[in-house]
């Protein structure tokens, strides 16, 4: 069973999954952890995208902090890692993760967010790593996710300086990939979802899992690794399908 702090929802074939835990900002508890990695580690079949947001005026201020004064070592280690495992059921799950971001997206939430495949922000998003400023370091894979997103160098003044970006500086660094006004972030992660659910399932599958071991591979191997994959993608009958009614003029050209 779910915690009280997550809902779900299915809308046609979109799952959507909504913090709430607005009272206290949709600060991340252990159980709402565990919770995230239940969702995504049992999405069901049929489901082809999933949209992720909060509930109150905030996506999340990150973890809870109330219950870190209590950790030793050993405990903060394991806690990082179970982080670690509930986002990597986001990001190397079996669907597409859209994020839905407004006011603060901090810390962990800027963590949760970063595991997500696409991040449309709302204009009141703010983003910061405050854990510079709280006297600890990122440990839900900030340091993997978020270089990979804007640079280290930006990172790296996040963390020491405290600074904060704002939604169109978020976008414009690469934090988001969309910008839209307050109050329109699901509809339009709705209308990208269902873009990305018609998909053949191979591509979608090849930008979850076999892009970001490209882009963590050499050169070499990321070729090799390319080639394969474009291969198998290929041979899909769903991809000779989609072919033939391209040459046969019977799907859009690009933007239409
Ligand atoms: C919290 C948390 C939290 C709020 N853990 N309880 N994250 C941070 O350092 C961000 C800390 N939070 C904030 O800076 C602000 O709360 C916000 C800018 C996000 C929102 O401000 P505001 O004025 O809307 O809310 P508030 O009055 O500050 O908070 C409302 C309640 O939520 C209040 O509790 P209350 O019992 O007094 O009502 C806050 O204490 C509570 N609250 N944020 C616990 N984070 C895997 S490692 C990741 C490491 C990190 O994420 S570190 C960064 C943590």
């Amino acid at each position: 069973m779910l915690p009280a702090t997550i809902h779900t929802e299915i809308r046609d074939n979109i799952l959507i999954v909504k913090l709430n835990r607005p009272e206290k900002r949709n600060a991340l508890n252990d159980e709402t952890v565990l919770g995230i990695e239940q969702v995504f580690s049992d999405i069901p079949a049929g489901i082809g995208c999933a949209i992720i947001y909060g509930e109150g005026d905030h996506f999340s201020a990150g973890l809870d902090l109330s219950a870190l004064t209590e950790r030793d070592a050993v405990q903060g280690l394991h806690h990082s890692r179970m982080w670690h495992r509930a986002l990597d059921r986001v990001q190397f799950g079996t669907v597409p993760v859209i994020a839905v971001l407004h006011g603060a997206c901090v810390g962990g939430g800027l963590e949760l967010a970063s595991a997500c495949h696409i991040r449309v922000a709302e204009t009141s998003t703010f983003y910061a790593l405050p854990e510079g400023q709280r006297g600890i370091f990122v440990g839900g894979g900030a340091s993997v996710r978020v270089p990979k997103l804007i640079g280290m160098a930006r990172m790296t003044d996040m963390m020491l300086t405290g600074r904060v970006y704002r939604a169109d500086e978020g976008e414009r660094i690469g934090l988001s990939q969309y910008v839209v006004e307050a109050g329109q972030g699901l509809e339009h992660a709705l209308t990208l979802a269902k873009k990305i659910a018609w998909n053949a399932g191979m591509t979608n599958y090849a930008l979850m899992h076999v892009l970001p071991r490209i882009v963590d591979s050499g050169q070499t191997e990321g070729l090799l690794i390319e080639s394969l994959m474009a291969a198998i993608a290929q041979q899909a009958p769903e991809a000779k399908a989609r072919l033939h009614d391209f040459l046969a003029g019977r799907t859009p050209k690009v933007g239409q």
